[in-house]
């Protein structure tokens, strides 16, 4: 169900979606905020939620709250139907090739730990090494970095140019048959940069390595499809998809996921247990001790079917429409530096500006009804890389439009006047 959104027809081009009433679906944004309407322009740490989603949580404990896979009642049942049915449209959603390839996680964070702990841990060596990019956030750092220590591997990273696009002749050179985990972000964070995914995967698996994609800030701007895509692991968030937090993905291909052992030990990822032996269950429920996050499995779908509604490519272009205007707006505001200038990127405009830091300009427009999100956007190596402490970033969803930019403009010329 869409809320309040509707489908326009037009004779030159059929499909295409109306986003002026999206925002109708996403009652947070009625919100006032220091007694200013809010501007939400924070997507990328986390993305508001469409009424579809909030009502299907209160649903399904109002109507369904159950354990899984364990009892025989009813509700038991519902809750064990609608949580393997959310499994199944992830799996469509990512066109995975296979329902047993969808581990649930918490999000992309545990889905990369996951990965580096159980695959990392167990077929990593010394003198392995592990590629990663100057792009990634910090939870496609450190996880590789853990495993690198209690392995003995080396830490590689592929440096980027001063648009903060990986260099994909470092990429290529930094690859050997040393390398055997390559882990990249699909999208930047911190940078917006869409790296070329369909170039650097076939590279590192010319070398032999597995490639995990970390897809947190892709999955709900466009298309993903793992199958073109070719990674052996895909990772992302059910919160950054306009779902609930605490709920997220692990794609794996079944015949790695087979090969790995158990990640957390407990409830569900058993077969049968004695003192003296352990059987584990099949994947992906081998990967899912104890109680999971059912709700937010059940919220998770709701959302994929909200923006599968509208379409990720009708979104990929309505956002790419946005980005141009916000980019050619802030191009014009004295001082202002935008840091991430790729050819390729998605909805995230990351700035600073001359003589005021970032946190000043976070605070001011937050007065204005405008979040942003400032600091180091947990991607301190690209703010080294680009010599900065912190940048203010603008990051941008399906709800935004015009008007907002508009808004978040003239805020931020507010803030020039106070400062100079
Ligand atoms: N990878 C990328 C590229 C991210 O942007 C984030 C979160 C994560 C991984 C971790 O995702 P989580 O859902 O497990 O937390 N990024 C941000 C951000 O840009 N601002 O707040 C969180």
């Amino acid at each position: 169900m869409l809320g309040t959104t509707r489908i326009i027809q037009s004779s030159d081009k059929p499909d295409l979606f109306s986003f002026k009433n999206i925002r109708l679906d996403f009652p947070i944004l009625e919100e006032k905020v220091h007694g200013k309407q809010l501007v939400y322009l924070d997507s990328a740490a986390t993305t508001q939620k469409p009424r579809v989603v909030i009502d299907t949580l209160r649903d399904y404990y109002e109507k369904c709250n159950s354990n899984v896979h364990r009892a025989v009642h009813y509700l038991g049942e519902k809750a064990t139907r609608g949580y393997e049915s959310s499994r199944k449209s992830i799996a469509q959603f990512i066109n995975a090739e296979d329902v047993r390839e969808i581990v649930f996680t918490r999000g992309t964070t545990e889905s990369v730990n996951l990965v580096a702990s159980s695959y990392g841990r167990t077929f990593l060596k010394p003198g392995d090494e592990v590629l990663i990019s100057y792009l990634e956030h910090h939870s496609n750092i450190v996880p590789w970095q853990i495993v690198c220590n209690q392995t003995g591997a080396q830490l590689k990273v592929a440096p980027i140019n001063d648009q903060g696009e990986i260099i994909l002749e470092e990429f290529k050179k930094l690859l050997s048959p040393k390398t055997k985990i390559v882990s990249i972000a699909q999208v930047s964070n911190a940078l917006g940069t869409i790296n070329p995914l369909e170039k650097m995967i076939p590279m590192a698996h010319d070398v032999g390595a597995v490639v995990l994609v970390d897809g947190a800030q892709a999955a709900s701007h466009m298309s993903v499809d793992v199958q073109k895509l070719g990674c052996d692991f895909y990772a992302f968030s059910g919160h950054k998809i306009y779902g609930p937090t605490g709920i997220g993905v692990l794609y794996g291909k079944a015949h790695l996921l087979e090969k790995m052992p158990p990640y957390h030990g407990g409830g569900e990822m058993i077969l049968s247990v004695t003192f003296e032996k352990t059987t584990y269950n099949e994947i992906p429920y081998k990967f899912e001790a104890g109680t999971p996050n059912i709700a937010g499995a059940f919220g998770m779908q709701a959302a994929l079917k909200y923006v599968s509604g509208i379409g990720l490519d009708n979104i990929a272009a309505y956002e790419s429409g946005l980005l141009q205007y916000a980019t050619l707006k802030l191009s014009r505001i004295p001082g202002l530096k935008l840091i991430g200038t790729a050819k390729n990127k998605a909805c995230v405009l990351s700035f600073t500006l001359e003589g005021i830091h970032p946190h000043d300009i976070g605070t001011i427009l937050d007065r204005e009804g405008v979040a942003i999100r400032t600091g180091h956007h947990c991607a301190m190596p690209v703010m080294q890389r680009f010599g900065v402490p912190a940048t203010a970033r603008v990051s941008l969803g399906i709800y935004n439009n015009r008007e907002d930019i508009d808004i978040f403009v003239e805020a931020l010329l507010k803030v020039g006047e106070i400062f100079r």
